[in-house]
């Protein structure tokens, strides 16, 4: 769910129309643990003044983490994170070239004093960032945590014991 803006407390920033197929793994867990967001394309390369006044002004915003998800050379994380104190969770967008491994590499390797923190490439890590959003937002929300430990919950019950085989 896109929140109302001002409202919502995670903004989902990807570099590109084409990243979106990686990223609605980010919002549709969002959305499965009630968590409002606004997500927007936001490219360091493309669009860099639009980078800088979203990231400038994520925190008077509103939001409280940003998840931002990027390919190739994914600068959008690191450069969002030099602009705001706002925790900022990156997913490395599996690239054609280079399978992710340049994104991962253009997001993890930070120096030090700036943080991104990296999730794993492709649905995995956008899956990840945003249980990892929810646990944040959880610290200050009872009612959040709670829905966080149950989707825990369901996902351990979904596990079967034994796998299925081929008849
Ligand atoms: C990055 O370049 C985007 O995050 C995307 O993953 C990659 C390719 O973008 P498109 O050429 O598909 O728009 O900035």
């Amino acid at each position: 769910m896109n929140g109302d803006a001002g409202k919502a407390p995670v903004a989902v920033i990807m570099g590109s129309q084409s990243d979106w197929a990686t990223m609605r793994h980010t919002t549709e867990t969002l959305e499965g643990l009630g968590i409002a967001f606004d997500a927007r394309i936001v490219s360091a390369h493309r669009t860099p003044d639009r980078l800088y006044d979203f990231a400038k002004g994520a925190a008077d915003a509103g939001y409280k983490v940003i998840i931002a998800g990027a390919g190739g050379a994914a600068h959008l994380p690191g450069m969002a994170a030099a602009l705001t104190h706002l925790p900022v969770f990156g997913v490395p967008v599996e690239s054609k070239a280079l399978s992710g491994q340049d994104s991962l590499l253009s997001i993890v390797q930070m120096p030090a004093g700036i943080p991104v923190g990296t999730l794993a490439i492709g649905r995995s890590g956008a899956v990840n960032a945003a249980l990892l959003a929810a646990a944040v937002l959880a610290l200050g929300d009872a009612a959040l945590a709670t829905r966080l430990k149950d989707w825990r919950a369901r996902q351990t019950a979904a596990v079967a014991d034994v796998p299925e085989t081929a008849s």
